[in-house]
């Protein structure tokens, strides 16, 4: 799973990216300063199972603080995208195929409107950032109608006389948009198109890859810089948006608390309504007032920073992802190595023992026999469907390791 993070240069990308991350993505105040797509990894926080279960956790692939599990989701930050990148202004075509590979879209906006549709400054306040998600739409939008357009006449007259489905046409142009073919017939059956692909208009080409934009790349918007005294009348308005989740972020605070955090001056977990001072003397008294603006201005208006609960959003409410825990000895929790709660698997809602068996690997999955629940001790069939934070063994053939 792939979370591309996209918007207009200096929305605050690299520094969502190196908050949510802690990785050293360049910062810098105008455009077209991410010349090279960022990776990252984020992680999603959710409560360990450790507590439920009463035992001490070595996490393998994630990290458990206190009954807090913290899992990896890898993270790409690309350099902004201006008006008609679809063109290839501003190696726009470039920086929308770096995001071919991306299943979900974090879109950081300029909450406070200081930026420009460029992003140059304007007078603070004076940008409606809700242009930024009307443009963005078309962007993504008119990015799949080129690449169907560019074979359109020869894969509509096919489907016409040799009586394919146009879907399956769809599905193999668009499958390196990471695409699949029932996203596509869902969007198809969506648009209410004519039956007769030959007979569709470019305006129908357009509504037919804005519906599919929104099934195959969703996106949650990051209210940006919410820290700045012109956001709050703006956030009012990208709430009346209808069909995405809003969520406040001030990417600069999280990102100055996760490094006071790491440098042990505060106790912070990514995700906190608060914070604790541990190292007064390391602050100054100016540092001390910023700190206390924070807490008052951001964390009790805003319930966090939002940059934890922009990826906590992605990936369990847009992505409908669950966090499970395969074992290899549902007494003792543990793997192989004794590791208690080794792993957690973030897999999508509806996924079965069985499949789970070929994510963690093709051996277990082709040898499968059957699973175990870790609470009820009870065997699961192929088919059973996982269920958040279940703790499972799979029993297979072969041996794993
Ligand atoms: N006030 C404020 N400034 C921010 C915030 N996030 C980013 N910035 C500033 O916005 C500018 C552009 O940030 P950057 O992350 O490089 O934007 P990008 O071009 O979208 O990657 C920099 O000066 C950042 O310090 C925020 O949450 N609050
Ligand atoms: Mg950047």
């Amino acid at each position: 799973m792939l979370v591309g993070i996209v918007g207009k240069p200096s929305s605050g990308k690299s520094t969502f990216l190196n908050a949510a991350c802690r990785t050293a993505a360049k910062i810098g105040a105008y455009p077209f300063t991410t010349i090279e797509p960022n990776p990252g990894t984020a992680f999603v926080r959710i409560d360990c199972v450790c507590k439920e279960f009463g035992v001490q956790d070595n996490p393998n692939n994630s990290v458990c603080r206190e009954g807090t599990r913290f899992v990896p989701v890898d993270m790409l930050d690309v350099a902004g995208l201006v008006p008609d990148a679809h063109t290839g202004r501003g190696r726009g075509n470039q920086f929308l195929d770096e995001l071919r590979r991306a299943d979900a879209f974090i879109h950081v906006v300029d909450a406070s409107g200081s930026l420009d549709a460029e992003g140059r400054d304007v007078e603070p306040g004076s940008w409606d950032p809700r242009k930024d998600v009307e443009f963005l739409e078309r962007e993504i939008a008119m990015w799949i109608v080129q690449i169907i357009q560019r074979d359109w006449r020869r894969i509509s007259r096919r489907a016409e006389t040799e009586r394919l489905n146009i879907s399956s046409l769809l599905a193999e142009k668009l499958s390196g948009l990471n695409i699949e073919e029932k996203t596509i017939r869902a969007a198809l059956q969506e648009s209410k198109l004519k039956t007769k692909p030959t007979s569709w208009s470019d305006s129908d080409l357009y509504s037919f890859a804005q519906v599919l934009r929104g099934h195959a790349k969703p996106m949650v918007i990051a209210a940006n810089k919410v820290d700045r005294p012109q956001a709050s009348a703006h956030l009012e308005k990208l709430q009346q948006l209808s069909g995405y989740q809003i969520i406040p972020c001030s990417a600069a605070s999280e990102f100055a608390l996760r490094t006071l955090g790491e440098k042990g001056v505060i106790e912070y977990q990514p995700g906190d309504s608060c914070f604790k001072i541990l190292q007064s003397e390391a602050l100054s008294e100016t540092e001390k007032q910023q700190l206390e603006r924070l807490q008052q201005e951001i964390l009790n208006q805003y319930g966090s920073t939002g940059v934890q609960r922009v990826v906590n959003t992605i990936v369990f409410d847009v992505l409908h992802l669950i966090p499970v825990y395969p074992v290899e000895d549902i007494g003792k929790l543990c793997d192989h190595d004794g590791n208690v709660l080794p792993d957690v698997y973030l897999v999508p809602q509806g996924t079965t023992t069985k499949q789970l068996a070929y994510k963690i690997h093709t051996d277990l999955g082709e040898t499968f026999i059957h699973a175990l629940d870790a609470r009820t001790k009870k065997r699961l069939s192929e088919s059973y469907e996982l269920q958040a934070n279940d703790v499972i063994r799979i029993v297979a053939a072969a041996a794993t390791h």
